[in-house]
């Protein structure tokens, strides 16, 4: 055990656990709403059915979401309470490598919250963070909740926009506005993931890293490779894919038996 956390490495759902204390530790640091608490436990249950790892279909959503990166004019990595407390390391790393830039854009815009939030990112090594109290000047008509407020320089004239651990109706309101959206989602069914362009089935956790080594094999692709990765990209077929990995797993678990498959580990 050490002073981040109280449990110990050998213990069976260590990982999980930690994940659990940097949500926490993230509400104690006014970073993470109280109902990112909610969504993060949602999160779990779907990924508890996934397998808790990265799929076949997840990886063909992250190559496609770094090739669009790659390709997009003025991408922009929107940053909310949850994913700030999760992984701010590897948000930095990702705008750093595909030149996307970083904004807080948060749904429950609590008083100190999106400098919580900056201040997160900058300390991860952030130069540049948009979208933070009068920086978020311009108003999207197309989304109805205070999501709505947005950097002039940042999502509002993004091309790109990647949304992970969204809430739905944003995702429309960006798609309606000729946006591409990138999101990770562990709930195939949730209406960010049925209206995205791309949707990562998988823990925010696990997709970053990976994401970030995808944008760093793709960057010396030329603009034709990109564009026929992304051109034989299908969502639907992605989210169809991803549904059948997870009742495909549930389908064999109550055949073989869940606590089998844990002694076979
Ligand atoms: O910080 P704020 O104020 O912007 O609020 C952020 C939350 C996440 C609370 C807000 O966007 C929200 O309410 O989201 P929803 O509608 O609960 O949707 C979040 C989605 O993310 C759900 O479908 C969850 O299953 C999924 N999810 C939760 N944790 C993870 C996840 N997906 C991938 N990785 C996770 N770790």
């Amino acid at each position: 055990m050490t002073r981040e956390s109280h449990v110990e490495e050998k213990h069976p759902r260590a990982e999980s656990i930690k994940l659990r204390e940097k949500m926490t530790r993230g509400v104690e640091k006014n970073v993470t709403a109280l109902a990112g608490l909610l969504a993060h436990g949602r999160g779990e249950a779907f990924d508890y059915i996934l397998g808790e790892e990265t799929t076949a279909p997840g990886m063909r959503a992250i190559t496609a979401a770094a090739a669009t990166l790659l390709l997009a004019d003025h991408a922009v990595l929107s940053v909310n309470g949850n994913v700030a407390a999760l992984c701010p390391e590897e948000f930095v790393e990702l705008s750093n490598i595909s030149g996307a830039k970083l904004e807080v854009n948060i749904f429950h815009r609590l008083p100190g919250r999106e400098e919580a939030i900056e201040k997160v990112l900058r300390e991860a090594g952030a130069e540049e963070v948009l979208g933070v109290g009068e920086d978020a000047s311009a108003r999207i008509d197309e989304i109805y909740s205070d999501r709505r407020r947005v950097d002039p320089e940042g999502i509002f004239k993004a091309d790109v926009v990647f949304v992970p651990l969204e809430d739905g109706d944003r995702t429309e309101g960006l798609m309606r506005m000729g946006k591409k959206v990138i999101t990770v989602d562990l709930n195939p069914m949730s209406r960010t993931a049925q209206y995205a362009t791309v949707t990562i089935v998988d823990n925010v956790v696990r997709a970053m890293p990976l994401l970030i080594s995808e944008v760093e094999r793709l960057r010396g692709e030329d603009v034709e490779e990109l564009r026929r990765i992304v051109d034989s990209y299908s969502n639907r077929e992605v989210l169809s894919d991803s549904m059948r990995v997870m009742l495909e797993r549930l389908r064999e678990l109550s055949e073989k038996g869940v606590f089998l498959e844990l002694h076979d580990r």
